[in-house]
């Protein structure tokens, strides 16, 4: 079952004449045996950069939840408010449906109707505290939901369920939750309903007190019994408590735990190598399959559905907008539309569009149907009239134009071409980079991606943390570019704090650009799996805001203020929110500089590059403030989210050398501002620099502060030094080195408040720091912690940028060249013994091919588009030159110079 099932991609590309690039699906293809129960722990997300989609892999009900990477609330906060008005929210757009005809009855279900409009914002509180946990049978989970956020407060929480059939119903149960008993439920209604849709009221209460205890169950006798199939509950949140939580629910003694549909072979895959993801089974003796595409060659999602016998796919389809206020629904012939604009004026629009070969196709009531169909192929095209520019008000014509002409396009291509140029276009990236950390025991190798990470976890706990399952590794590698091509292509946003994925209007930290590592995370793998274009839409981003962030910066800090900075949180229109993170221009200055120093492009760094820098240089130049001796600091700054502010941070005075570096040497390749380099070097040379502290450690404020620094807090902000910056390194600076590796050892491996991105930039900074199995333990630890079954890491929630952050902290353990060569094997870790790796980028647009073995680098060749001269590092030697022609492969001689 499992061979078969594991060679749908390959079925598909022989459909099509493709073969697959890679030799084993244990590092590219996810597979899963049952449907997703929940979109954050097992939905499988593909993107075309813009338009993005997490597939539940249902069998009777089939939902492709979908997401515009413009899709936001919010605006310029006109002023720069403090608080966060104007920031908005990154939006869910909404979800198509396809319910399959003649479904089997269920058994139970329970659910928030989204199609009610209180529960327009429902926000569980993560990832376990759905409204599935109110049913599970364990009075330790609960469900949570978040009542209050920056912007909306819910009015009402409706839980609903189906038992399948009518079900008496005498009384009914509430256990609460741990935590906040204020929590607990205070007023609510119990209605009952034969048909999902006509209520009649059973029971209503007010002014519950919470319970007494935790973990204590309540029951509520109706005055009569009743009698029904459908039973549903309307909150009202207690007033001023921003979360409600209830850590069980039960009606009577009914059953409410989701009964699975019963199917054999069933199968979800998600092959990252060719961003296709299939679903199949089989029942009653026929096979059917579903493959999903987000093209972005052709920015449609395509959505095919096909079975072994003729005439076997019937069923419904239709939208579920996100926004009930203002969504407008309609199907005519063979399309559905969802259109309507949010409070901001942005003005959204989907088309879905079917075709079929055999059976029929018919529209009503909002709804397409298909009937005995041997094949349908659906079309997805979905945008807003969101632009990039200021000059246009951020937003510029009807967003139905532009999915009428994908679709028009879109339409006359076969779903073979389609599909086939969505694997050119996905590997033409994907494909660049190859990496090979050794081989799965093969009965591992063949189990669901969910069984091995729970095989992996168990193991992974232990330290010194193994690798039980070499390709696992490989694949969540691999996995980081997947969601990079996936959520960030030219002329799209950038990839905000879940890619572009959010089933939320009212996600976690706006599900926002932030600036004080997660954004900056996500693009650190960009330029080192040679994939620098996917950089554009962080570049875009940020040019398209500077005229407000100048505004703003102006009101704040008064209008002769030279240069601009940012708070904490962008949003798409230039608009920001939470504190002001001023020095997060700069961290975002060297994300230009790397740009330009891998790719030496020397236009980018003309016309993108220099402006940036030198606009937040003149920031900072005027603003530091000198010390009795001369030295020059940073006044009021932070360690981020650690300790008091206060002048002199390391991560500040890193950031500022960093800056001032960069921005001199630009300066100099352009031979400008003669000037402005002189206010830098003279600058530089007075700049505090880092300090080594008492207990042998890199100083993270001026005065040391035992009670921060022997805690294991999750930033390393004072470590921005040696990784992103590199004002510290092992050949460089080994002193300075060694006090950082005392202050990461003391902040621990993945600190006690364990979050995605603080175990993969730790990574980083052991990979830099010559520690590979400290490496290496960060990215089992991430698995083993912070990882859901999707491969998604958490923060929690979800959070993208662990995702991102573990592929590039993967890549420094093998390539480095932050300090002027270009260092192989620099961080090997001993769990890899044998391997290659293909296709790394080094600074100078270098692309690295290796493999070693025992350890010990066996092969090692050089490409790069110019001629140059580059120095070339190999483990245990001084640097040697390497000669390289442009476009040809050279091979670096293992052998030591004499
Ligand atoms: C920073 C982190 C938080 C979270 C948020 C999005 O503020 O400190 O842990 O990742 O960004």
């Amino acid at each position: 079952m499992k061979n078969h099932l594991r060679k749908l991609p390959v079925i598909a590309a022989a459909v099509v004449g493709l073969s697959s690039a890679h030799a084993s699906d244990a590092s590219h293809v996810m597979t899963y045996d049952e449907p997703a129960k929940k979109w954050e722990l097992n939905g499988l997300p593909i993107g075309n950069g813009a338009l993005g989609a997490v597939l539940m892999g249902g069998i009777d009900k089939a939902e492709m939840q979908f997401n515009v990477d413009s899709l936001w609330t919010g605006n310029e906060n006109p002023g720069g408010a403090y608080d966060d008005k104007g920031m908005g929210n990154y939006q869910n757009f909404g979800s198509l449906i396809f319910t399959a005809a003649g479904a089997a009855p269920t058994g139970a279900r329970v659910w928030v109707p989204m199609d009610n409009p209180d529960t327009e914002h429902y926000q569980s509180s993560g990832s376990s505290q759905t409204v599935l946990e109110s049913v599970d049978g364990n009075k330790r989970s609960k469900w949570c939901v978040r009542i209050e956020n920056q912007e909306i407060t819910l009015r009402k929480i409706v839980w609903q369920a189906d038992l399948g059939k009518a079900g008496r119903l005498t009384d009914y149960a509430f256990t609460s939750a741990s935590d906040v008993p204020e929590r607990d439920p205070s007023a609510w209604v119990l209605e009952g309903s034969d048909n999902g849709s006509d209520w009649k009221l059973l029971d209503a209460r007010t002014g519950i007190a919470p319970m007494e205890k935790r973990g204590e169950t309540k029951t509520y006798t109706l005055k009569q019994p009743a009698n029904h199939r459908y039973y549903r509950i309307t909150f009202t949140p207690r007033q001023g408590v921003p979360v409600f939580q209830v850590g069980e629910i039960s009606l009577g003694g009914h059953d409410l735990k989701p009964q699975p549909v019963q199917v054999d072979a069933y199968r979800r895959q998600l092959d990252i190598s060719q961003a296709v993801h299939s679903t199949t089974w089989k029942r009653d003796g026929v096979t059917y399959t579903r493959e999903a595409i987000a093209s972005h060659p052709d920015r449609v999602i395509a959505w095919r559905m096909t079975a072994d016998k003729p005439g076997s796919i019937s069923g419904d389809l239709f939208f579920q907008g996100a926004h009930l206020r203002s969504d407008k629904t309609s199907a005519d012939g063979t399309s559905l539309h969802l259109s309507g604009s949010l409070p901001n004026g942005l003005r959204y629009h989907a088309t879905a569009e079917v075709q079929h070969k055999g059976g029929k196709l018919s529209s009503r009531d909002k709804k397409l149907t298909v009937t005995g169909c041997d094949e349908i192929l659906i079309l997805l095209a979905a945008d807003t009239n969101y632009v990039m520019r200021r000059d246009a008000g951020w937003m510029q014509g009807d967003p139905a134009d532009k999915t009428t002409a994908r679709l028009d396009a879109a339409r006359k291509k076969s779903w073979q071409d389609l599909l086939k140029a969505h694997v050119a276009d996905h590997s033409a990236l994907y494909d660049r980079v190859s990496l090979d950390i050794g081989k799965t025991d093969p009965v591992i190798a063949a189990q669901t991606t969910d069984q091995r990470l729970n095989n992996y976890r168990a193991k992974a706990k232990e330290l010194p943390r193994p690798c039980l399952d070499p390709e696992l590794e490989a694949m969540f590698f691999n996995y980081g570019r997947y969601l990079l091509i996936a959520s960030s292509r030219p002329g799209t946003l950038p990839a905000n704090l879940q890619g572009i994925w959010c089933n939320q209007n009212l996600p976690m930290w706006h599900c926002d650009y932030h600036t004080n590592i997660n954004l900056q995370m996500n693009y650190w793998l960009a330029e080192t799996t040679n994939m620098p274009e996917l950089t554009g839409p962080l570049f875009d981003l940020l040019d398209s805001g500077k005229e407000v962030y100048r505004e703003h910066t102006a009101a704040h800090y008064g209008k002769d203020t030279q240069g601009f900075v940012t708070r904490m949180s962008l949003n798409p229109f230039g608009g920001s929110g939470w504190n002001w993170n001023i020095e997060g221009t700069a961290w975002l200055s060297q994300h230009y500089w790397e740009h330009y120093q891998f790719s030496l492009d020397q236009k980018f760094l003309a016309e993108q590059a220099w402006p940036w820098m030198r606009d937040t240089s003149l920031f900072w130049l005027p603003r530091l403030k000198a010390l009795p001796d001369g030295s020059l600091v940073v006044p009021d700054a932070w360690s981020h989210e650690h300790g008091p502010r206060e002048d002199g941070t390391a991560h500040a005075q890193q950031l500022m050398w960093d800056l001032f570096t960069s921005t001199l040497k630009a300066a100099e390749i352009l031979d400008t501002d003669k000037e402005l380099q002189t206010r830098l070097k003279t600058t530089l040379a007075k700049l505090y620099g880092p300090k080594i502290g008492s207990w042998g450690q890199l100083m993270e404020w001026m005065g040391e502060k035992p009670e921060f620094e022997k805690g294991g807090h999750r930033h390393t902000s004072h470590l921005f030094a040696v990784h992103p910056g590199n004002q510290i390194t092992l050949e460089n600076t080994p002193k300075l080195a060694e006090a950082a590796r005392v202050s990461l050892n003391q902040r621990g491996e993945g600190s006690e408040s364990r979050r995605s991105w603080s175990w993969a930039w730790r990574g980083l900074l052991w990979a830099r720091l010559g520690s590979p199995d400290r490496a290496h333990g960060c990215v089992a630890g991430l698995l083993a912690y912070n990882t859901l079954p999707n491969l998604w890491t958490t923060c929690p929630p979800f959070q993208i940028d662990g995702n991102f952050g573990i592929t590039a902290a993967i890549c420094e353990m093998f390539v480095q060249s932050q300090s002027g060569a270009i260092v192989l094997l620099p961080a090997l870790p001993k769990v890899y013994p044998e391997g290659s790796v293909r296709g790394l980028r080094a600074r100078g647009e270098v692309i690295v091919d290796l493999a070693w073995k025992d350890g010990k680098l066996t092969s090692a060749t050089l490409k790069s588009p110019h001629s140059q001269q580059v120095k070339v590092r190999l483990p245990g030697q001084q640097p040697k030159t390497v000669r390289l022609t442009a476009n040809q492969a050279t091979p670096v001689p293992l052998t030591r110079e004499k």
